[in-house]
């Protein structure tokens, strides 16, 4: 900084600005060197760079280094990202509309691949890819203006492309117009993207890139900001109740769409594709692979809004699921909470009755038979209340494994198939008050899937019959 000063004999802003600047490398701008110099402040997501507050153009200085590295894609998976800044995404850059920019792309000496960047910001041939083609060791400079304001998403365009993208290159430039953008509380920056291991979802250990899944376009992780629960628990990116929230969105792909969505708010604005185009009142927007959009909202009541790829599995299955968590007081005019709980029982209360499976039962030889074809009818028929574990849900669905009900008395059980069930029962120490739909089962799927019951998951054993099953029926 001293000897900045030092040299520096020109007028006070000339001072201020190059003061400002942490470490500039010797401007090449070719013209109106007016133009102040700035060095850009780069973040990484979902941390966004502040506001541009200048009304007139600059030359800004980008320094973006590529490196190799293993990361966590999730918990006990490594994977070695291809980055640039050293984070999945890359580093989040944010210039004004008219802004000359000076780019400096340093390839990190312990890099094994050369990498480029190709900024969809750029007017010029690929983006800067070309110019900005970079042995390991080695730093590009490449120069342009930019000329359209927007949320544009950078990325490595060395050969082979996808696979330098599926390894995490990507990232998003911001350009704002002229006079910014409207104020706002928070803003973060959040970037959807797919891997391809060899291993299956959450198969331990280090696992390499998988070319073949990726032709496919089958990936094993959907993710947030490079890797599963990047932005759960206590990182979660947050507001507080009454404040405004910005999103800055892009979906690196290297294949799918997303159908972004936040589960608890409605998007007020929604820049369509990161353009110009402001649409209101959006439930989900597409992000196209390569793309971008930035969203906005107010965040009017407490709680964690759930930030989804709307292609469901993906959230829940594959990792593309984020939270927002909302701090303050609650709005009971606009949220209420949960205000009853009680069984329902349509059409005035009697027990209804679900259709059986419809598969033709066949008939045991034996009891070994009867538990096989048992456990079937039971999968298809029982298991979504009682689970696969016989251990039912506290509260709702009564245990079957280790119940006193059923076991102190196996041929009752009979009857609460064949009638349902209803009102409150004790089983094993814990009450129940719910509703047991009467199944339409055969005499011989009902003698199976009782005695795989009582076989099952330590009961003490026992076999129904259908000649029980048929008396109890009345015929
Ligand atoms: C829609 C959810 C649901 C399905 C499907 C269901 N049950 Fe139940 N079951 C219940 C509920 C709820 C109760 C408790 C009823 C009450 O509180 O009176 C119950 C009670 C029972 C009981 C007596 C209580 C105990 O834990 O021993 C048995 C035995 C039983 N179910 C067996 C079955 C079998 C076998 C099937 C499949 C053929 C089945 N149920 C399917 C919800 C279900
Ligand atoms: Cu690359």
């Amino acid at each position: 900084m001293t000897t900045i000063k030092k040299n520096t004999r020109g007028t006070i802003a000339s001072v201020l600005t190059i003061a400002m600047c942490t470490f500039v490398l010797p401007a090449i701008s070719t013209a109106n060197s007016n133009r102040p110099i700035e060095q850009a402040i780069l973040t990484a997501a979902p941390l966004v760079p502040p506001p541009i507050t200048r009304n007139y153009p600059a030359t800004v200085v980008v320094n973006l280094e590529t490196i190799e590295r293993v990361g966590r894609l999730s918990d006990g998976v490594d994977y070695t990202f291809w980055t640039f800044g050293g984070q999945v995404p890359g580093s989040f850059i944010r210039i004004r509309v008219g802004d000359y920019v000076e780019f400096n792309l340093n390839n990190h000496p312990s890099s094994k691949m050369p990498h480029n960047i190709d900024l969809h910001a750029v007017t010029g041939p690929g983006g800067g890819a070309a110019s900005s083609f970079t042995a390991p060791g080695h730093s590009s400079r490449f120069s342009f203006k930019a000329l359209n304001p927007g949320l544009y998403v950078y990325h490595c365009a060395t050969a082979p492309v996808g696979m330098h993208i599926a390894n995490g290159m990507y990232g998003l430039i911001l350009v704002e117009p002229e006079g910014g953008l409207p104020p706002v509380d928070k803003e973060y920056y959040i970037m959807q993207s797919e891997f391809y291991t060899k291993g299956r979802y959450g198969e331990e250990g280090l696992q390499p890139f998988d070319m073949a899944k990726a032709l496919t376009e089958i990936p094993d992780y959907v993710v947030f900001n490079g890797s599963v629960g990047a932005m759960v628990g206590d990182n979660a990116i947050r507001a507080n109740v009454g404040e405004t929230v910005r999103l800055y969105v892009g979906n690196g792909g290297p294949n799918l769409v997303s159908s972004f969505h936040v589960i608890g708010e409605i998007f007020d604005n929604v820049y369509v594709e990161g353009g110009d185009l402001i649409n209101h009142n959006v439930q989900s927007t597409m992000v196209p692979a390569g793309g971008s959009v930035i969203v906005e909202f107010k965040v009017e009541v407490p709680g964690t809004l759930i930030l989804v790829d709307h292609s469901i599995f993906r959230a829940f299955n594959k990792g593309a699921l984020a939270m927002l968590k909302v701090d303050g007081a609650d709005n009971l005019a606009i949220y209420s909470g949960k205000q009853a709980d009680t069984v329902y029982l349509p059409e005035g209360g009697g027990i209804q009755t679900i259709a059986g499976s419809g598969i033709k039962s066949a008939k045991a030889k034996n009891k070994a038979e009867r538990i096989l074809f048992g456990k079937r009818t039971y999968d298809q028929n029982c298991l979504a209340c009682h689970q696969p574990n016989g251990k039912g849900i506290p509260g709702a669905f009564p245990p079957l494994a280790g119940s006193d009900y059923l076991l102190a008395k196996p041929a009752r059980a009979i009857d609460v198939l064949l009638k349902g069930l209803s009102g409150e029962i004790a089983v094993s120490g814990k009450e129940y008050n719910g509703v047991m739909p009467a199944v339409q089962l055969t005499d011989e799927s009902v003698a199976n899937v009782l005695t795989y019951v009582l076989n099952a998951w330590g009961n003490n054993g026992g076999e129904i019959t259908p000649g029980q099953v048929a008396s109890k029926r009345g015929h």
